[in-house]
């Protein structure tokens, strides 16, 4: 193929875009109708924003966010962000994970709860219901050098997350999906 042509087949190609929005659906307002709500997450994984109904009434300010989730709390649902924090972080290390909860109250985003930190640092989480109670537990993976790794199961008591159960598991390799995961009082393990 001549080489001007391979050259305009090049250029052709689409820049890539911005990630597609995380469309996520919760009650947000207690009135018994979810909300369709998106999460907007830079190219970077660095921030990211979310807009409730799509009409940008409802946009919230950019946070540092990488990941949303909708959880269903027994107190009413809630959005759960995937944040991440330098509080408690030398110079020279990388910046921490940890959690916000946010929910709509009044016409405004209001972060509930912007989580200090989780027994142990995280690698990723997933909001789940392990036990089939209709209530979400959070379930985070740990995975960090020199420390347990494996799975780790919490419920929101209203002011923060209390441990409920872990399940060890490698780092690497065999890596367990969020929804093989099941809790039955505070055991916790793979269906
Ligand atoms: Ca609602
Ligand atoms: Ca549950």
């Amino acid at each position: 193929m001549p080489i001007c042509f391979v050259l305009v087949a090049l250029l052709a190609q689409p820049e890539p875009g911005p990630p597609a929005p995380t469309q996520l659906f919760a009650d947000l307002d207690g009135d018994g109708t979810r909300e369709d709500v998106r999460f907007f997450a830079a190219a970077d994984g660095q921030r990211g924003f979310l807009v409730r109904d799509g009409d940008g009434a409802g946009t919230s300010p950019i946070y540092p966010a990488y990941k949303a989730e909708a959880a269903r709390f027994s107190a009413g649902e809630a959005i759960v962000l995937g944040v991440w924090t330098r509080k408690g972080v030398r110079a020279g290390e990388p910046a921490r994970r940890t959690l916000w909860v946010v929910g709509f109250e009044g016409g405004r985003w209001v972060e509930r709860w912007r989580g200090s930190a989780l027994a142990r640092p995280f690698t990723d989480f997933a909001l789940r219901d392990l036990d089939g109670d209709g209530v979400d537990e959070l379930v985070v993976h740990e995975c960090e050098a020199g420390a347990r790794t494996g799975f780790a199961a919490y419920r929101w008591n209203g002011f923060g997350f209390s441990g409920v159960a872990r399940l060890a598991a490698p780092c690497e390799g065999a890596r367990i999906r969020w929804d093989e995961l099941r809790l039955e009082g505070d055991r916790l393990w793979r269906s």
